[in-house]
């Protein structure tokens, strides 16, 4: 008896399991358009909306830009692909022959400079707000994103890398996202650095003259290039080997609080 209860039970799970998938297989094909690619193979991974300092283009100016990324095993070709900041007009620029390396990453510079060496699509970002849009070459959308207002040199980026939700971030161009700014939304009143642009020597004051245990600086890409355990009472960091450019300091208070700001040495 027991045996034939198990089986009864065994058969039904079984029925009921088979008739949930025969009724998904069906709404799916009777509603959703066959999508070209998995949903999140290849993505908008980090743009940048207003560059000041960050990076210069082939040509050496500083103009927006959008990082793809494909989380996909095999390249993709994204020739006839389209890209655009207008949720209504998703045709506005297409790609050239131009292919992504599975796991990796592609740099589209929005300054509406197409003639220019590399990837520059025919649309700018603006620091205000607005959207970005990624098609297939059937008009297809492949990943959109809607942002409100971008400060200056930071980024809004996918973390984790490639498959997470948009948070801002400090800049890694071409390059795996980090998670480096936990705190940036604060930094304004949370932590002083002077001078700032700098030439080699950097003070910092935090809100309440925290003790500092730690410095780590990043350059824009997301490496670190100086750290150092400060003493108690120290509130200076020497940065007489970095080039000229931007960078991320991030300090560590005694009592685990971390603080980023971003500092340019001149
Ligand atoms: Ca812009
Ligand atoms: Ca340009
Ligand atoms: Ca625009
Ligand atoms: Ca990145």
């Amino acid at each position: 008896m027991k045996k034939f209860i198990y089986t009864f039970f065994v058969a039904l799970i079984l029925l009921v399991s088979g008739l949930n998938s025969i009724s998904l297989a069906q709404s799916n094909g009777n509603s959703d358009p066959i999508p070209s690619m998995a949903t999140g193979e290849l993505v908008i991974n980090e743009f940048m909306a207003d560059n000041e300092v960050t990076i210069l283009d082939p040509d050496g100016e500083n103009e927006d830009w959008i990082e793809l990324f494909n989380n996909g095993n095999a390249p993709i070709n994204l020739s006839g692909y389209y890209m655009s900041d207008k949720l209504d007009e998703p045709n506005k620029w297409a790609f050239p022959d131009i292919t992504i390396e599975s796991h990796g990453y592609l740099i589209i510079w929005a300054d509406e400079d197409v003639d220019q060496t590399g990837v520059h699509a025919d649309f700018k970002l603006s620091k205000s707000g607005e959207a970005i849009i990624l098609s297939d070459a059937s008009l297809n959308m492949l990943d959109q994103i809607e942002f409100g207002a971008q400060s200056t040199d930071t980024t809004y980026g996918r973390f984790a890398n490639g498959t997470g939700d948009f948070i801002q971030m400090l800049p890694t161009f071409n390059a795996e996202n980090l998670n480096q700014l936990v705190g940036i939304q604060n930094i304004a009143t949370q932590l002083a650095c002077y001078p700032n642009p700098f030439i080699n020597d950097v003070y910092f004051v935090s809100d309440g003259s925290k003790n500092f245990s730690q410095a780590l600086v990043y350059n824009s890409p997301g490496q670190l290039v100086y750290s150092e355990n400060l003493q108690e009472g120290t509130n200076r960091i020497e940065l007489n080997n970095l080039e000229k450019g931007v960078y991320f300091l991030r300090l560590q208070t005694n009592d685990g609080a971390i603080l980023t700001q971003q500092i340019v040495k001149q």
